[in-house]
């Protein structure tokens, strides 16, 4: 099984106890420059004369040879947040008063550090949004999974195949969002549900509306970005990740997955998964996971984490153990067993009960702990970086320039994208 506990967000909460696996909204897209947001910092401009004028040495007036400050002692009250105790550097090393742009040695304790505790604490007042979608036929445990993930209610369960709810004729969009806590840490989780999806005769184009409701989203964050009076803090609806539930037939995928997968992919994070993986012998399950690979490695489809967007070769390494365990075969269940007398969630078969926590059953801890534990920042800033950016500077493009979009009247308006 692969081990996923040495992605970037797990080390840094490694680094960090006490930092959350959340995000840290000031710092994730507009201000700090990671490599997704590259795309955004390729066009900066620079000063022509680092570039065309040649600088005449003599004309260099040396920098002014400031007093050193005082360096306080490090204040009592303030415990850096890593448990690295802080060893002040030797004073004299690390080039000082140089400016060399290497990583200038210190001659005290400034706080620095101090600034993942600041961002604790302002994500902890704010909270932050995380929204995630559902795809698949109904019946396939959707909802189940969702509830399973979060340990509640938070997605509506059919009753059974018996129930008496209709299946809608067209796919339809339902939202609800929870507030969850944890830790002081709040999160509002919104699960939009698309009931309909795949569930007719003819489901040729049943892609869309799921398409169109993502890029409404966008439009809607857009709005907010360029309105001139605009809200200290957008909300954001926008879909984070879609989860498409593939259906365990251990043949391969139908014509409607790889559908839905070729024109979505390109405007959410997709992570497959496949669905009540516990019908499917571990063979069966083994072979459905390689053949499904190969026929979305045929058509072109990049699902989440997408190779072009790695980091480094470290994210490279932690994500291509991702990939190859992709598609996760999971199981969800909200009822509990009692299996070498500790509680277990889990789903009685005849051959025991399978555990849905318990990795050599099902890959639902997976998924759990890379979702949530380890990518769950990520996948925010792919969405703000690249997908909403993608749509950004097609709209505005589209649209002649950076108008301010007027908001009023205009929130039934489609995005022609
Ligand atoms: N065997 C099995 N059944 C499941 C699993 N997840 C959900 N179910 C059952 O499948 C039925 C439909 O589940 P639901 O979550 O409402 O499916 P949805 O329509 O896709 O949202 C329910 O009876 C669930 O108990 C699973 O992983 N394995
Ligand atoms: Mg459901």
């Amino acid at each position: 099984m692969p081990n996923f506990s040495s992605s970037r967000a797990l080390r840094m909460r490694a680094a960090s106890p006490s930092l959350p696996l959340v995000s840290l909204p000031t710092f994730t897209s507009r201000d700090c420059k990671t490599a997704r947001g590259r795309k955004r910092t390729k066009n900066k401009t620079y000063p022509a004369t680092a570039t065309k004028t040649r600088i005449d040495m003599s004309e260099i007036v040396p920098p002014e040879v400031r007093p050193k400050p005082a360096v306080p002692a490090k204040p009592s009250h303030v415990v850096p947040p890593s448990s690295v105790p802080f060893v002040p550097s030797p004073q004299g090393t690390g080039g000082e008063g140089q400016g060399s742009g290497r990583g200038s040695a210190l001659l005290g304790y400034i706080g620095i550090d101090t600034i993942i505790e600041q961002m604790r604490k302002k994500t902890m007042k704010t909270g932050f949004d995380f929204n995630i979608m559902v795809v698949g036929q109904s019946g396939l445990g959707k909802s189940t999974l969702v509830n399973t993930l979060f340990k509640s209610q938070v997605s509506r369960r059919s009753t059974g195949w018996s129930r008496d709810e209709k299946i809608p004729k067209t796919v339809e969009i339902k939202s609800v969002s929870h507030v969850i806590e944890e830790g002081g840490v709040k999160m509002k989780l919104t699960v939009v549900d698309t009931p309909g999806f795949g569930d007719q005769i003819n489901n040729e184009n049943c892609w869309e509306p799921i398409s169109k409701y993502i890029n409404e989203q966008y439009e809607k964050f857009l709005k907010e970005e360029v309105n001139i009076a605009r809200k200290k803090r957008i909300p954001d609806t926008r879909v984070h990740c879609c989860l498409y539930f593939i259906s365990p037939t251990g043949h391969s995928l139908r014509q409607l997955d790889v559908e839905f997968m070729k024109h979505l992919s390109r405007v959410v994070n997709i992570i497959p998964v496949i669905a009540k993986s516990d019908t499917l012998t571990l063979d069966e399950k083994i072979e459905f996971k390689q053949r499904v690979r190969k026929e979305l490695e045929a058509c072109g489809i990049e699902c989440y984490p997408q190779k072009e967007f790695d980091e480094d070769m470290e994210d490279k390494s932690d994500n291509d153990k991702i990939r190859e365990a992709m598609p996760f075969a999971v199981v969800g269940s909200d009822k509990e067993y009692q299996v070498n007398g500790k509680r277990v969630l889990g789903r009685k078969t005849p051959w025991g009960v399978v555990e849905v926590e318990n990795s050599n059953h099902c890959e639902f801890s997976l998924l759990r702990d890379f979702m949530i534990r380890s990518h769950l920042q990520d996948l925010k800033e792919v969405t703000h970086n690249i997908h909403y950016e993608t749509y950004r500077a097609k709209r505005l493009n589209d649209n002649g320039g950076l108008h301010p979009i007027s908001s009023s009247g205009q929130d039934t308006q489609e995005s022609n994208l």
